[in-house]
């Protein structure tokens, strides 16, 4: 896992068109076991998805045919749970994927915006805070204008298994964006597709020092609802950020719940000419 990488990785899938013309992507996942760094040196035995904590961020535009195809290849019964319209049987709840068993989720991409997927198999709180979860984002017909795009899923790990977590993260590693910090130049504009999948203390923040942020909840209208440097989000809630930065520097963002600023979720992006 690289959180670099992961910033800026969009999965578009693999585009096919249908025998009446229409557009359809297909996109894979796998669900399995696995031992990811999640702080400086600290390993965490996760149920990842394609081998990631947070897994893939989808993306496709509204209207396409949707197709993932689901293989759980962890030993125990997930599912893939998507936000967003679709039929009853795409809502990934109470068709139990077992253990070496596909699923193909389908449904037409709607509406535009910002989604959350993750598994939804209980005790939820134990295939959530283990690291089944990852982003949709489904792009309007006309896309949004051209800035640089990053994906940032606030999470936390319960390394101790006490139901609490220990450290918390954007893009699965403690303090990596501090230690790496993100690039951007004067005035370009920048797009952050946030999402909060944290379990256990669900309520997380994002706040963006000496900036200020158009606010888009959801990311399913093209108007923002608020110009502002901090928003408050519960599990599952998300939104799309937009600003620039005037000056150049290394500016922080963090949670403003200053124990999860502490514990891994800070970062620095550093503005250059
Ligand atoms: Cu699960």
């Amino acid at each position: 896992m690289d959180p670099m990488t992961f910033l800026t990785h969009f999965d578009q899938g693999k585009l096919v068109t249908l025998q009446n013309g229409h557009r359809a992507r297909e996109f894979n996942l796998i669900s399995y076991s696995s031992l990811i760094e999640v702080a400086s040196g600290l390993q965490f035995p996760a149920w990842t998805l394609n081998g990631t904590v947070p897994g893939p961020t989808l993306r496709c535009v509204e209207g396409e045919t949707v197709r993932i195809r689901y293989r759980n290849g962890d030993a125990h019964p997930h599912t893939i749970h998507l936000h967003g319209i679709h039929p009853a049987g795409m809502d990934g709840v109470f068709e139990i994927v077992e253990p070496g068993q596909e699923f193909v989720y389908e449904f037409i991409a709607e509406p535009f915006g910002l989604f959350p997927y993750h598994c939804h198999v209980m005790p939820l709180s134990k295939h959530i805070a283990k690291g089944l979860y990852g982003t949709l984002i489904i792009d309007p017909k006309t896309p949004r204008p051209a800035a640089k795009e990053m994906v940032m899923v606030m999470n936390g790990f319960d390394v101790d298994f006490d139901g609490g977590n220990e450290f918390y993260t954007v893009n699965g590693i403690a303090n990596y964006y501090t230690d790496y910090p993100i690039r951007l130049k004067v005035n370009e504009p920048a797009r952050v597709y946030l999402v909060n999948m944290t379990e256990f203390d669900q309520i997380n923040s994002f706040h963006l020092h000496a900036n200020m942020f158009w606010y888009y909840p959801n990311g399913t209208m093209l108007t923002p609802t608020e110009f502002t440097d901090t928003v408050v989000l519960g599990q599952g809630q998300r939104g799309i950020l937009e600003f620039s930065y005037k000056y150049p520097g290394r500016y922080l963002f963090h949670a403003h719940k200053t124990e999860f600023a502490e514990l891994g979720w800070t970062g620095i992006i550093e503005v250059v000419e």
